[in-house]
């Protein structure tokens, strides 16, 4: 059976004769206008990069190599006697294109598994953390430390040819998403179950099974079914997200991947970002509290409004290019609704109740261009409901899961050449100049 690399070898040439093609009879090509409101806004809406694996549409939401997400559930291969989506055969989409088969599927979960013990020193790096040192602060450090090993780094001092990157890179990429689940999982154990054994990796089991079981939740088949669907839902959201895009950007000076997502790890550390699904908990803890159980739609509105007027945004709704309900949000929505007891979860119903007044509290409010639940208003929940209640690690679990999408691109930015990337910036007096004179 063919392995990820072979198939990408296969793959990488088409792509390359694309590029170059676009590049010799287009790069002198307008596509759009830049405008003042994207330099001052954030960029928001500007076309200025180029990302393979995903596309996201304002109104459909994400399509991973055009398949969109009940495509995937349909087409990609779950785990022995699973349903949902497993990384791996998601990763496989991502970087190739291409729906793998069972066999390719099941060789790779056995590779990472392979791959997916600690260096030593990283293990004892982290356990000399303290416990207040925020989950995401810690794996952003033991991602970085893996570097130690980076055959990238080692291959670039001796001297390579830019066409051999991607290779490089790509054994830097496949090792460092082994090694997540280990790191993350001893994270949880560190700061959460002091003292308690953590268990070693089982070579049948697919990343998210052993990740699941190192968390001490592997008896939990709906837990492990739960986070195979978060954490391949959460792998690739186009490359303009905070997470994805420092990636792509610090890849791009040729940094080892390892150093690259650890940088991107800390964009996901922003409460605008990978940080909502803790923020969300935190919220809804805190309404829970004033609000006592069985809250109403009508309390719900009233403590919306609250949080709005405080000036604080209502964590899990919006988002900078979504203008309808997240699918993902939707499918971890049916994930819950296919099993009862999810449904009779008082955090589970609390979540539903607000989806079903924030929007309409929000537009009343006036202010977001999106005024509907994203992925984050719901990918907390379960996970608080079967007993993993520690909120502060849940961004941890988005950060395993963005490897997948941030893995893909930094082995395809090098096979494709890209160069580093360099935007121009101007000040504001440029900026009068420039509007003087359009
Ligand atoms: N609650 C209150 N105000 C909000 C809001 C929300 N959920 N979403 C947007 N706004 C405000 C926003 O702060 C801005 O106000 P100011 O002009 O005073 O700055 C205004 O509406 C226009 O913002 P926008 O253009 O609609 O959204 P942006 O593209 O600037 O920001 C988000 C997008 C996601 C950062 C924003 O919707 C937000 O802060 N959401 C809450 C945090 C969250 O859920 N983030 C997770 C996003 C998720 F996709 C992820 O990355 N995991």
């Amino acid at each position: 059976t063919k392995t990820l690399k072979e198939t990408l070898q296969e793959v990488i040439p088409a792509k390359q004769e694309q590029l170059k093609k676009l590049k010799a009879e287009h790069s002198q090509a307008v596509i759009g206008d830049v405008k003042v409101e994207n330099i001052i806004g954030g960029m928001r809406g500007l076309k200025a990069m180029l990302w393979e694996s995903s596309v996201l549409d304002p109104s459909e939401g994400i399509r991973f190599h055009g398949l969109s997400i009940p495509d995937c559930q349909e087409k990609l291969t779950p785990a022995p006697g699973g349903k949902e989506i497993i990384a791996e055969s998601m990763l496989w989409l991502l970087m190739t294109g291409q729906v793998p088969t069972t066999e390719q599927t099941r060789q790779l979960s056995k590779e990472l598994a392979e791959k997916g013990e600690l260096p030593a020193f990283v293990e004892q790096l982290l356990d000399s953390l303290p416990k207040t040192l925020h989950p995401m602060t810690q794996l952003g450090i033991g991602v970085a430390a893996l570097n130690h090993d980076s055959a990238f780094q080692a291959a670039y001092e001796k001297g390579i040819k830019k066409s051999e990157y991607w290779t490089y890179a790509f054994d830097d990429c496949i090792n460092l998403l082994a090694r997540l689940p280990a790191l993350a999982a001893r994270i949880y154990r560190n700061v959460y179950k002091p003292g308690t054994e953590l268990p070693k990796i089982d070579k049948e089991l697919d990343l998210v099974g052993n990740y699941t079981r190192m968390l001490g939740f592997g008896d939990n088949q709906n837990m492990t079914e739960y986070l195979r669907l978060y954490i391949a839902l959460h792998g690739d959201h186009e490359g303009g997200n905070a997470s994805a895009h420092t990636a792509h950007l610090v890849g791009s000076t040729l940094a080892d991947p390892y150093i690259a997502y650890s940088a991107a790890l800390y964009a996901l550390a922003g409460p605008l970002h990978g940080l909502a699904n803790q923020e969300v908990l935190r919220w809804q803890q805190a309404m829970q509290k004033e609000l006592g159980e069985n809250v109403s739609h009508e309390q719900i509105k009233e403590y919306l409004w609250k949080t709005l007027k405080s000036g604080q945004v209502v964590p899990g709704y919006g988002h900078g290019v979504l203008r309808n309900p997240d699918p993902r949000f939707l499918a971890l929505q049916q994930f819950c609704e296919s099993r009862p007891e999810l449904m009779e979860s008082s955090t589970i119903q609390l979540v539903k109740k607000t989806s079903e007044v924030a929007p309409g509290v929000l537009m009343e409010h006036g202010k977001t261009k999106n005024p509907y639940p994203n992925v984050d208003a719901t990918s907390g929940c379960v996970l608080y409901h079967y007993g993993l209640t520690e909120y502060k690690y849940y961004t941890v679990i988005f950060g395993v899961s963005r490897a997948l999408g941030c893995i893909t691109q930094l082995t395809w930015a090098r096979a494709l050449g890209l160069p580093l990337e360099r935007p121009k910036s101007v000040s504001m007096g440029a900026l009068e100049q420039l509007v003087k004179s359009s």
